[in-house]
């Protein structure tokens, strides 16, 4: 299966919503009017979108066919053209979506730290496997760090991934402090010569002062340790929760400055809309979404490419 087609298949709840509940509103021959516009807005916020997005949305289509008989491909054109509008921000820089490394900084010299962070069970470890896989497979070496100290069996999952992927693990007893884990890491990286480290770390709610602290604690002793880095700060949303990733987001920005944010289990619900909420609410570009729980089910975000698995 090509990578557009688990795409596709990925966002088939998204998809299905769209085919059946929007594309049918629109009948061709009929006139395009304000009722059809209130129809279709109903559906459209089904998906998460939110708001902002699906007034735009509305406004270029009354602009281009209100009062016009419907000729559905046209229709569906123009929504596609202004969705890919709203999800490239002005100033974004364009990725190369045949490169799956592309959105990432990676050092130039030295390993590269990637830090992942994100609320409880989001899918952070399964993010970092399937990170770590898309490294190896561009000839990339990975250390994992498994600063989830928290839970012994977080270590284990960890270690579990690490040796299906023949990649060397850090690991320290429950309840170490994670920074000095993560310290371990980079230090074992720049000895052995490795490319990439990927921190791990225990889950949490962004609301807890404490634990947003810690965060900014590992995210500062990695860079006491590799200049620059933690190159990238990815913060992991769960698509299924929708809207409240929003307001995850702002507070672990605080902590971490997030760089980039990877949105998992898309292939888990019909509100795959979220990315444009997610991309209209704030600064933080989307630069993986995961479709599925295998190692290969990470795909790179290209909005594009996005726009046209959701509405083929
Ligand atoms: N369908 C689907 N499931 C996913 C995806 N990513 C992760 N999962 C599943 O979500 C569950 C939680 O994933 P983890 O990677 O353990 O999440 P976590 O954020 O590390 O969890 P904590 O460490 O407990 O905070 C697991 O059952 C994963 O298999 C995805 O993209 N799609
Ligand atoms: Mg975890």
């Amino acid at each position: 299966m090509g990578l557009f087609d688990k795409l596709k298949q990925g966002l088939k709840k998204t998809k299905d919503l769209l085919r059946k509940d929007v594309r049918d509103l629109f009948k061709a021959g009929e006139i395009l009017d304000e009722e059809l516009l209130e129809r279709f807005e109903a559906q459209m916020l089904k998906t998460d979108m939110g708001v902002a997005a699906t007034t735009a949305l509305i406004e270029e289509l009354r602009e281009k066919h209100s009062g016009r008989t419907i000729v559905v491909d046209e229709i569906w054109d123009t929504i596609k053209a202004k969705l890919k509008d709203l999800l490239r921000g002005e100033g974004d820089i364009r990725w190369d979506p045949s490169d799956p490394l592309s959105p990432l900084k990676l050092a130039s010299d030295g390993p590269t730290v990637l830090l992942v962070a994100g609320v409880n069970g989001v899918g952070k470890t399964t993010s970092i496997a399937k990170l770590a896989y898309l490294l190896q497979q561009r000839g990339k070496s990975v250390l994992m760090a498994a600063g989830d100290t928290f839970r012994a069996a977080a270590v284990e999952q960890l270690q579990k991934w690490a040796e299906r992927l023949g990649c060397p693990i850090v690991t320290r007893p429950g309840g170490t402090d994670p920074a000095s884990v993560a310290y371990a890491g980079c230090e074992q990286a720049l000895e052995a010569g490795i490319d990439c480290v990927i921190v791990d770390t225990a889950g949490r709610l962004q609301t807890h002062k404490n634990l947003m602290q810690e965060l900014g604690k590992i995210h500062r002793v990695i860079g006491k340790k590799i200049e620059g880095a933690p190159h990238e700060s990815l913060l992991v949303l769960d698509a299924t929760t929708g809207q409240n990733g929003i307001s995850q987001a702002r507070n672990f920005s605080e902590a971490i400055h997030c760089t980039g944010i990877i949105l998992a289990k898309l292939d888990g619900t019909a509100k795959g809309g979220i990315v444009v909420a997610i991309r209209q609410q704030m600064g933080i570009p989307v630069k993986y979404v995961g479709v599925g729980e295998k190692l290969e089910d990470l795909e790179l975000f290209d909005p594009d490419e996005f726009v046209d698995a959701l509405f083929e």
